[in-house]
């Protein structure tokens, strides 16, 4: 049997990050998590670009057109989305999740989802580098091990 995973080995590989501004005392510190990532498994730093967005709603449009641009091996998509911050939150939360899993598979890379939901700041806070680890390294690793896996496919 035959069975195939994705390295985490960055060499030569360039990423798109889209990330939000809504609540960037957050989505800064996904920032930071998802490029110590990338650069601690051989991603060098000009390999890297970042597109701000206004918020989480805007995050499907933007890691769509990175996806098509062609420059990059994958996008990753990082937000904040704090419930006691929207009525709207699940709505907003809803949307962006499956438009950003739809614009997947539309593309020809992996969008990894890097995009908290949580009730509280202070919970946000927790999964953004303190107590929970943070996310935004989490996506950033697995878009890279799944960029890298489907090299054996292509
Ligand atoms: C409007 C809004 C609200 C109330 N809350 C959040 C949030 O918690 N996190 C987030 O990323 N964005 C929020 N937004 C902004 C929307 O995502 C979007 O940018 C605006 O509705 C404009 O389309």
């Amino acid at each position: 049997m035959r069975e195939y995973e994705g390295k985490l080995i960055g060499t030569g590989m360039r990423f798109g990050l889209v990330v939000s501004r809504w609540n960037d005392l957050v989505t800064r510190r996904l920032l930071e998590g998802a490029v110590g990532a990338l650069r601690a498994h051989g991603v060098e730093e000009e390999a890297l670009e970042v597109a701000w967005v206004p918020g989480s709603f805007e995050l499907p449009l933007l890691a769509r057109q990175m996806a098509r641009s062609g420059r990059y091996e994958a996008v990753i998509a990082l937000g904040c989305l704090i419930r006691g911050a929207t009525d709207h939150y699940s709505l907003i939360a809803a949307a962006v999740t499956h438009a950003l899993q739809h614009t997947m598979l539309q593309s020809d890379i992996p969008i990894a989802f890097g995009v908290l939901t949580t009730d509280t700041l202070e919970q946000a806070l927790e999964r953004a580098g303190t107590k929970a680890g943070n996310k935004g390294a989490e996506a950033a690793l697995a878009a890279l091990e799944v960029a890298n896996l489907m090299k054996a496919y292509r």
